[in-house]
């Protein structure tokens, strides 16, 4: 596989609704795709984080930086850049995880395509299809809240994730639990809006048979997430704190979480993040998937890896017209609950051009 031109275009796709949580609103998916050539076949990516570092410390201008002036140069000058090259290649780098996701996995689609042989399959999916959770933003009342939660349900989706930071958790969680019964799976997501210091505010949510809160402390600071989880029934799952299968080992061992959510951007890309199934199965620990509002060309992938057999609860993977009105790609339907995993080779997807062209608003040659 020779590598014959790289180019990095930016979009723009505006979402149905705003998305508020804990560290911002958002109103539109805002980052850009990468292209990557090669002498046999093309492969597509999608940059996960926002314009500005608010969800973590990544953002679109910073990676578009790493990837054209440390990334790309690093992985071009290999004989043959396959994955497994350009991930050793790109490992002299410090961080930048989401940035080398957005590079490998082009890589990746773009070498799985030279097979003939699909992300799922590559990965060791065993399902054709997974189930569909949503991830509900924070609403000006409890009321809009319900119609929302009470639509999505219509819908299909078979557990709800609701958005809290402090002064938007225990009443929106008691209210979901009273209209919907006991038996909805509910979780919530506070992004690292509390501190130790809530501890005992925390616990109330103890009484709501939450499947788990997800990152209520501190990104990284695993050490106060094991205290919390000493006090709290409801299990811990982290997001943020988690980076790499070393990082997933550690907070198991320290009892930090009880659950991982898996974004394959936050922790480099598809091959960490199979081994941070591996790790988690190893120790009984349940994943899922997470989600960062992907158009489908993020969206597709993220199918393929929570196809894998430790990836036990419903996933932030929810079907294209929860976030757009038109997607990059052919829209992910949800059926019955649930969506497809591409069986195509490669990410099983691609832009249509007609779409991309509308929402394209710069194109940049990183390589050629
Ligand atoms: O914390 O899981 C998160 C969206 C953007 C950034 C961070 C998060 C989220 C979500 C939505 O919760 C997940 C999705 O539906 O894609
Ligand atoms: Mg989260």
């Amino acid at each position: 596989m020779k590598l014959e031109r790289v180019e990095l275009l930016h979009v723009v796709i505006p979402l149905v609704t705003p998305f508020r949580t804990s560290f911002g609103t958002m109103t539109s998916k805002n980052t850009f795709l990468l292209h990557v050539v090669t002498d046999e076949s093309e492969g597509w990516s999608e940059f996960a984080a926002d314009p500005e570092p608010l969800y973590c410390p990544e953002f679109v201008d910073g990676a578009e930086i790493v990837i054209r002036d440390f990334l790309l140069p690093r992985v071009a000058a290999l004989p043959e850049p396959t994955t497994a090259a350009a991930g050793q290649a790109m490992a002299f780098v410090k961080g930048h995880e989401l940035a080398k996701a957005a590079l490998e996995t082009a890589l990746l689609d773009a070498e799985l395509r030279t097979h003939q042989m699909s992300l799922a399959t590559f990965l060791g999916s065993v399902h054709e299809r997974v189930p569909a959770g949503v991830s509900v933003g924070i609403k000006n009342s409890v009321s809009e809240l319900l119609d929302d939660v009470e639509r999505y349900l219509a819908e299909g989706y078979l557990r709800i994730k609701l958005k809290i930071e402090p002064g938007w958790d225990i009443e929106p969680v008691r209210a979901v639990r009273e209209r919907f019964g006991e038996r909805l799976s509910v979780q919530v997501d506070a992004n690292t809006a509390y501190t130790l210091a809530d501890t005992e505010h925390l616990r109330k949510l103890d009484d709501f048979e939450l499947l788990l809160i997800e990152e209520p402390l501190e990104e990284n600071n695993l050490h106060a997430h094991a205290r919390l989880q000493k006090r709290l029934a409801t299990p811990i799952c982290l997001d943020e704190s988690i980076h790499s299968a070393r990082d997933a080992a550690s907070a198991i061992a320290m009892d930090a979480c009880r659950v991982v959510n898996i974004k394959p951007a936050r922790v480099g890309g598809y091959l960490e993040a199979r081994r941070i199934h591996d790790v988690a199965a190893a120790h009984g620990v349940p994943v899922w998937c997470g989600g960062m509002l992907e158009t489908g060309i993020g969206r597709a992938p993220n199918l393929a890896l929570a196809a894998l057999p430790g990836f036990t609860l419903p996933g932030d993977t929810s079907a294209s017209r929860r976030y757009f009105a038109e997607d990059i790609t052919e829209p992910f339907v949800l059926q019955d609950g649930h969506l497809p995993v591409p069986t195509t080779p490669g990410i099983g997807i691609a832009p249509l051009p007609d779409a991309l062209s509308r929402f394209t608003t710069a194109t940049r040659e990183l390589y050629r």
